[in-house]
């Protein structure tokens, strides 16, 4: 079993798609270990996207992350970071797949609706960024 970070975004959550995602992420065979809602602070989501720092959208992604509240969550399943990725489809929902959670909820590469770790090393960082021990049932 394996667990990754995920994130229902602000556009996502403002436009009323948390229980459809959730629907999804269920329906997909992940246990969710741990969900909350959460509204960033700026020093959080630049924190959390410092990796893009260099980007040129890294103030607008900032701006975007923190417009609203979002719901974190860790999910579980065999090989859940390969899973959940393809799950939520590709960056630009433009090339997502159909079916995919890109597909249907995101309107830009940029308001994506959802996020997901993209390495085992990646989640064992952005994890605790958000859960304590304790929160992961
Ligand atoms: P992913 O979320 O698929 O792992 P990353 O890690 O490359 O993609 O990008 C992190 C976030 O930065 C994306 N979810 C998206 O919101 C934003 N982003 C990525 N590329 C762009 C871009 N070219 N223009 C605007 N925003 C972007």
């Amino acid at each position: 079993m394996e667990r990754t970070f995920a994130i229902i975004k602000p556009d996502a959550v403002a436009a009323g798609q948390t229980g459809e995602i959730l629907a999804v992420i269920q329906k997909t065979g992940f246990r969710v270990v741990g969900m909350k809602m959460r509204r960033l602070s700026q020093i959080d989501a630049e924190g959390f996207y410092a990796v893009h720092k260099e980007r040129p959208f890294y103030a607008s992604l900032v701006k975007f992350m923190t417009e609203g509240p979002v719901v974190v969550m860790v999910l579980e399943a065999d090989d859940a970071i390969k899973k959940w990725r393809d799950t939520m489809g590709a960056t630009n929902p433009a090339n997502a797949a159909e079916g995919t959670i890109r597909k249907r909820f995101a309107t830009s590469i940029e308001r994506n609706c959802v996020h997901g770790s993209d390495a085992p090393e990646t989640a064992a960082v952005e994890i605790p960024f958000f859960f304590t021990a304790s929160e992961l049932l």
